[in-house]
């Protein structure tokens, strides 16, 4: 028995210090010293043994399995220290690699000239106002002097929703609502950015959803003069100082006198090309004195107030400042045209 315990001993120790990790150690652990384990089982067949014996084996036994425990104990530090820093190592982080590049979007090229033409504006001075897209009839045509059967309002044009809803044909009647609102007591500075809508077959040129930013000044003594002075500093700041402007007499039905602008063509230098059909001349906005009708049904005084509106696309803004050929571009939500404009987040 003697011999047994020590060899079993010897065993134990052997594979103990072979085992990889701790799993194999525990299964060695259960393996001698478990209950049903060699030491378990010699110490139960002490009973056989004579009376001098036992104690002796007793003893032994108990040497064996301490030696054994012992052995297991070390390793089991020695593994464990092992493991932790195995951990360590597959989990370390170089802080030194490059990051993985974030892929930045960027605004929308209308957006980059709507809040462009917003922000010039507001340095003159100007609120921006916003209203419904779906609109009555009444702010939509008749407040902006469009009475009802006036040519312009052509149910062919618009998206009528009942008979006296429609979807804005242009941003004029955020305008008419903002003169109703001030009760006939000015000043009013506003302008007014926004999606409009026609019925329109969709082509390069023509979208049935587009952009439109107007704006109006009412006060005391405005002129034309105010009118021409603030779009040649917008014309200048927009594309360019050494831009030139010029008027030209146009129609509207809510403006008396209607101007349209024109600025001189950057591509040719006022020569003639394609970009502006041979004049020199590329035509940008239109423009006016508010009618008095419309002065009036808003509430104002015509013969103490005056004003001067405006109104212009930012399509087609950002298509002679950047060369855009298609006015769909706009709306296909291509990223590969979208991203070409900046890269602000
Ligand atoms: C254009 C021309 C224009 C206006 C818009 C306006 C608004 C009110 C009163 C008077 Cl409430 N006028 N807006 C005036 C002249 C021209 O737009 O070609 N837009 C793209």
């Amino acid at each position: 028995m003697e011999d047994k315990l020590r060899s079993l001993q010897q065993e134990a120790i052997e594979k103990v210090n072979e085992a990889q990790d701790l799993k194999e150690l525990n299964n060695i652990r259960v393996a001698y010293l478990g209950k049903k384990g060699p030491v378990t089982e010699a110490l139960k067949g002490m009973g056989k043994l004579s009376a001098e014996e036992r104690p002796k084996m007793g003893a032994l036994a108990n040497e064996v399995r301490g030696a054994i425990t012992e052995t297991i104990e070390a390793k089991q530090a020695v593994l464990e220290k092992e493991a932790v820093e195995k951990k360590l190592q597959s989990e370390t982080i170089d802080v030194t690699l490059p990051g993985r590049p974030v892929k930045k979007g960027n605004h929308h090229p209308l957006t980059m000239i709507v809040e462009e033409i917003e922000d010039l504006f507001i340095g003159m001075g100007y609120t921006v106002a916003e209203g419904p897209e779906v609109e009555k009839d009444y702010y939509n045509f008749e407040a902006l002097n469009l009475p009802k059967g006036h040519p312009a309002r052509d149910m062919q044009d618009s998206f009528y929703i009942t008979e006296e809803t429609l979807l804005r044909t242009h941003t004029s009647p955020v305008q008419a609502r903002t003169m109703e609102l001030a009760k006939g007591k000015g000043p009013i500075k506003i302008i007014c950015p926004g999606k409009v809508y026609r019925r329109d077959t969709d082509d390069a040129t023509h979208s049935h959803q587009f952009t439109q930013i107007e704006g109006l000044v009412i006060d005391e003594n405005i002129r034309m003069s105010d009118l021409k002075g603030t779009l040649n500093v917008f014309a200048k700041k927009m594309f360019g100082e050494d831009r030139e402007i010029r008027l030209r007499p146009s129609f509207f039905p809510f403006t008396e006198p209607s101007v349209e602008m024109d600025i001189s063509c950057k591509i040719c230098g006022g020569k003639g090309c394609r970009v502006c059909k041979g004049t020199g001349w590329i035509e940008i906005l239109g423009a006016g004195m508010v009618h008095p009708n419309v002065l009036e049904m808003a509430g104002f005084d015509s013969k103490k107030y005056t004003g001067f509106a405006f109104g212009m696309g930012p399509e087609r803004i950002a298509m002679l400042k950047y060369g855009i050929d298609d006015i769909r571009h706009f709306y296909t939500n291509d990223t590969r045209f979208v991203t070409q404009f900046g890269t602000e987040e």
